[in-house]
């Protein structure tokens, strides 16, 4: 019997100890790091972990203008069953309210925020997206976090890449000189060239090699 008592005894410490930890650990943000050439249209995630048990969130997303402008903004599946709102007419920054009666206990992601990268540097530039949490609550009580902030590199070999027509390692005036004789008829390597992603190449990949140049 004093076996048993002791048994029981050691699973309710365990037990109990297991689920402080538990209850203490913070709601873990994180934004994507990505990376992309001049034009390019780069998607990040903005995740949580699981277990937060939150009902209400606010966040604010800081980002330079300088260099990225927003494109869309696609809610994640794990804060499906609630209500939110999106706004992204502020300067360099966008702001997401949530509010779900039912506690989100799965971990993934919140949303996913597509950037077209608008500008660059002729080095390699790291334009940083800072996660603010404004207010994360479980059912009114305040939750601890921890965010991991993201970026987006603008990448120069990324860049040239993108817009090297002729594939002969650099992306210059010959490159846009090559596209326009493809939209003039002539002869040219341009043909399968798609920056936009549409299936062709058109006057679309002329405009947008002109403003990378
Ligand atoms: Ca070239
Ligand atoms: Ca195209």
């Amino acid at each position: 019997m004093k076996k048993l008592l002791c048994f029981i005894l050691i699973v309710f410490v365990i037990f109990s100890a297991s689920s402080a930890v538990y209850g203490e650990t913070p709601v873990l943000f994180s934004v994507d790091k990505v990376s992309g050439g001049l034009g390019e249209v780069l998607s990040v995630d903005i995740k949580i972990s699981e277990n937060s048990n939150l009902t209400n969130m606010l966040l604010s997303l800081y980002y330079d203008s300088k260099y990225l402008k927003f494109k869309e903004m696609d809610v994640g599946d794990i804060v499906s069953r609630g209500l939110y709102e999106f706004n992204d007419a502020l300067k360099d920054r966008m702001k997401f309210a949530f509010i779900s009666e039912d506690p989100i206990t799965k971990g993934g992601t919140v949303m996913t925020i597509s950037f077209e990268i608008i500008n660059s540097d002729s080095e390699n530039r790291e334009v940083p997206l800072t996660l603010q949490v404004d207010e994360l609550i479980s059912d009114s009580v305040a939750l601890e976090y921890i965010v991991e902030n993201g970026s987006v590199t603008v990448d120069v070999a990324q860049t040239q890449n993108r817009g090297d027509v002729n594939g002969d390692g650099v992306f210059d005036e010959k490159d846009i000189e090559e596209v326009k004789d493809y939209l003039l008829g002539k002869a040219s390597s341009a043909e399968s060239f798609d920056l936009n992603s549409d299936g062709i190449c058109d006057i679309c990949e002329f405009i947008i090699l002109r403003d990378m140049l």
